[in-house]
């Protein structure tokens, strides 16, 4: 391992000729970079040592969104300022390398990004950690805007290969799809084998996961699929039939070809399921032969030493697979094959939208995976024989937690039923599952449930997105707080301290000039670093409501144009987010925030007021830019739809104050800094359930009794915004002839004034920094240090 710069520069070389083939000289940018990846990774794979009587978390995801690497592991190995002073003297800059590393966009958003740094978490904690995922050969879509609309380009992360990852062929494990199972008697017990249709081959994939300070090196394994040998078609390709032969081969290549765009709801697709199996059965084998490797066949130790963590339902099928290898192929019985598993998987549920819980028809479950159906069906068989049918509405109970219902396999009863715990994302999340989604279990096994509220990695996060915030905090109180999180509130003795809160400013204001050149670069647009920017970014969605954000601003455009008597500090509106492609509601609402752009940002009359900006092809590196410059922090869905929310906590602890419903972790940090250093409106989530219910809210009522509704509404059909794109018919009808199923035009009086109070507060500086500062103080509990931790204690007891 290379300790000074000039040994650096002597491995830099020598790494260029090992992994390139040319001297450095000869190298492109793109070939350094990819040298420099495959050293660093080399160094941190000398860290790794195999510790043995220790337990180990799988994390079963579908999703890890991991961001860019290099600059965090410089980070992590204390090797930054040796390397980047190294490459100037060869007349080189790190930064540039930076540039070309490729984003792998492998996760839709807070579920993929929270695996990513649960794993930051894990190992810079010295937890033994592998993830289990999915290595997708086109990551989620890159975002372009086209004439004021998104437009989809697919991600092709793989083209020029990808340095951090180490193909292990040697690893691969076969997986089963459709067929047969036969049963047969040996006189003494019954013996089920699964005669499959077909047989592919999952190969691993390892990207090194480096924790701070390089204490432990864990690995993130993503499965790709691959024909089996002898499932390539020889009489075809004999025959000259290439395109037969060959059409096999993309058929089973197709597996792990795409990730599934939509966020919170389902495709349906028997592709998807076969994503979803494949990934865990081949994690499943693997976990199954590394532990005989080290323990035998001592079965009965084995959930001491392997914990199973399946990240929503996505992998809910680990605990029957895992039953299945344990029966059918180490010829273990059905009593002790449950035990082992109900003893080592545990649950997260990620969302209360009943679109996104998991639901499969039998039939298409049962023709894909025949033998896993059995056990499935033996699992549900008994569930319903230990079922207390002596209680008041036990039919209602078992119809709302049976895994077989209505021709369908519900994969959220399976879950918490094959789970010793379950958990949910923040105390209301959790509160939710407990007293309505998951109620009836809840009233079963209370036991099993617990919250884990979530957290964020702070040193990707803050430390390496915001390095001038991080250095003057080094300076004030220390470097306790990077292994520490929690030592941020050391923070709250320099809240009264003028100079200190100017540097706080000072800093931010060089985020905002970071950002506006960003801004500058990707849109064309130029906005004011002395606005104050209000930003918004995250997965486009009704329930999240950025249809509210911009109906405020249409709103205020208005009153700045017919009121010469109304000001406001100038404010830069800023959103980034994707939308499903097959989401035209969404799509929509990004139309309609280009056309408020371009009408706002070319009119002369409010420019030095405000501005509107989209930001192309939100993504983890982008968010790295976005975050620290941001003033005002919107995360205003409608209340009890959230289940958490992670960009809130990153905005936070960057030292922006927060514009709020109580929902998800808002409550949290509501709590957290007390109500003067928040910003909280709009309706309560049991007001939303009560108002449901009782059917009582009724949105053109709004609109007749009041006059900035009415007037932005009809906007939305004249030709105010058209221009651009057409009009926006769509997002009319569901505020009036859906009646605002999110209850925006119900939250929008409470909205704006919020906003017009927060903002008025900007003008005293002293209150607005100290705010500020308070925040950034109290956010140490978000680290996803503090939630590793509790999960650590609480459920996996490694
Ligand atoms: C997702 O990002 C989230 C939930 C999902 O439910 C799916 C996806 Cl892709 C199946 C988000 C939640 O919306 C968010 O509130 C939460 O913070 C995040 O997961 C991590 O728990």
């Amino acid at each position: 391992m290379f300790k000074t710069k000039k040994e650096f520069k002597k491995e830099f070389e020598n790494a260029c000729l090992v992994v390139v083939g040319k001297d450095f000289e000869d190298c492109s940018t793109e070939e350094k970079y990819f040298a420099l990846a495959k050293l660093i990774s080399s160094q941190a794979g000398e860290l790794h040592e195999q510790k043995i009587a220790h337990k180990k978390i799988y994390y079963f995801s579908m999703e890890f969104l991991i961001g860019k690497l290099l600059e965090n592991y410089l980070m992590n190995l204390g090797l930054t300022k040796t390397v980047s002073e190294g490459l100037k003297d060869m007349g080189e800059s790190l930064e540039d390398y930076f540039d070309i590393e490729k984003d792998p966009g492998l996760g839709n958003g807070g579920l993929g990004r929270l695996a990513a740094c649960f794993m930051d978490s894990l190992a810079s904690l010295g937890y033994e950690a592998q993830g289990v995922g999915i290595r997708y050969r086109f990551g989620l879509f890159k975002q372009r805007i086209e004439d004021g609309r998104q437009v989809e380009d697919p991600d092709n992360w793989l083209e020029k290969d990808y340095p951090w990852e180490v193909k292990h062929l040697e690893a691969a494990v076969p997986v089963k799809f459709g067929g047969r199972v036969e049963k047969s008697y040996d006189g003494n017990e019954m013996h089920y084998q699964w005669i499959p249709e077909e047989t592919i081959l999952a190969v691993p994939y390892d990207i090194p996961m480096v924790g701070y300070d390089g204490k432990q090196v864990n690995t993130l394994r993503i499965w790709s699929a691959k024909p089996m040998e002898e499932g390539f078609d020889m009489d075809a390709f004999n025959r000259g039939d290439y395109a037969h032969a060959n059409k096999h081969r993309a058929d089973v290549q197709a597996i792990t070809d795409i990730l599934y765009p939509n966020d919170q709801s389902l495709s349906g697709r028997i592709l998807r399921l076969k994503q979803e199996y494949m990934f865990t059965a081949a994690g499943i084998m693997d976990i199954v032969n590394n532990f005989k490797k080290q323990y035998g066949n001592h079965w009965e130790i084995f959930s001491e030493k392997v914990a199973i963590h399946t990240n929503d339902t996505h992998p809910a099928v680990c605990a029957p697979e895992l039953m299945r290898v344990l029966m059918d192929q180490e010829g273990l019985g059905w009593d002790e094959s449950w035990k082992i598993a109900s003893a080592s998987v545990s649950y997260t549920n990620h969302t209360i939208l009943p679109e996104a819980l998991e639901k499969w028809p039998i039939d298409m479950f049962r023709n894909l995976l025949p033998r896993l159906y059995d056990i499935i069906e033996e699992i549900d068989r008994r569930y319903r024989d230990s079922f207390h049918k002596n209680v008041d509405g036990w039919q209602e109970q078992l119809k709302n937690t049976a895994i077989l219902w209505d021709g369908q396999v519900h994969m959220a009863n399976l879950s918490v039923i094959v789970s010793h715990h379950v958990n949910g994302v923040a105390d209301l999340h959790t509160e939710i599952l407990k007293n309505i989604v998951l109620k009836d279990f809840y009233t079963l096994v209370p036991e099993k449930f617990n919250n884990k509220t979530n957290g964020i990695s702070h040193r990707r996060f803050f430390a390496q997105a915001n390095p001038s915030y991080r250095k003057l905090l080094e300076e004030t109180i220390g470097k306790g707080w990077i292994h520490h999180p929690e030592e941020l509130e050391n923070l709250k003795k320099y809240e009264e301290n003028v100079s200190f809160l100017e540097k706080v400013e000072a800093s931010k204001k060089e985020n905002k000039i970071r950002l506006a050149n960003y801004i500058k670069k990707m849109t064309g647009i130029e906005v004011n670093p002395n606005s104050i920017f209000d930003i918004q970014v995250k997965r486009f969605h009704a329930y999240k409501r950025q249809l509210l954000n911009v109906l405020k601003i249409m709103d205020l455009y208005n009153r700045l144009l017919a009121d010469p008597n109304f000001h406001i500090h100038p404010v830069t509106f800023i959103f980034a987010g994707k939308a499903a492609q097959g989401y035209t509601f969404a799509k929509d609402v990004i139309r309609l925030i280009c056309a408020i752009a371009d009408v706002i940002n070319h009119d002369d009359r409010v420019n030095r007021m405000i501005k509107v900006v989209f930001i192309p092809n939100f993504s983890v590196s982008n968010a790295q830019i976005i975050y620290p410059a941001a003033e005002i922090s919107e995360q205003i869905s409608t209340a009890g739809m959230e289940a958490s929310g992670t960009g809130n906590m990153k905005f936070m602890m960057n030292g922006a104050i927060t514009l709020g419903t109580l929902d998800g972790a808002n409550v949290e940090i509501t709590q957290l800094v007390g109500s003067d250093n928040i910003k909280i409106f709009g309706l309560k989530a049991h007001e939303i359930e009560t108002m449901r219910h009782q059917g009582s809210y009724l949105a053109w009522t709004l609109y007749h009794e009041n006059q900035r509704i009415k007037k932005v509404l009809d906007q939305l059909m004249d030709d105010t915004y058209s221009h651009l794109s057409g009009g926006f018919d769509l997002i009319y009808d569901s505020l009036l002839r859906d009646n605002d199923s999110f209850f925006v035009l119900k939250d929008f009086e409470s909205y704006m004034n919020a906003f017009e109070e927060l903002v008025g507060l900007y003008e005293d500086k002293k209150t607005w920094w100290k705010m500020s500062v308070h925040n950034t103080a109290c956010s140490g509990y978000f680290s996803s240090d503090r939630t590793i931790e509790e999960y650590v204690q609480e459920i996996w007891k490694l």
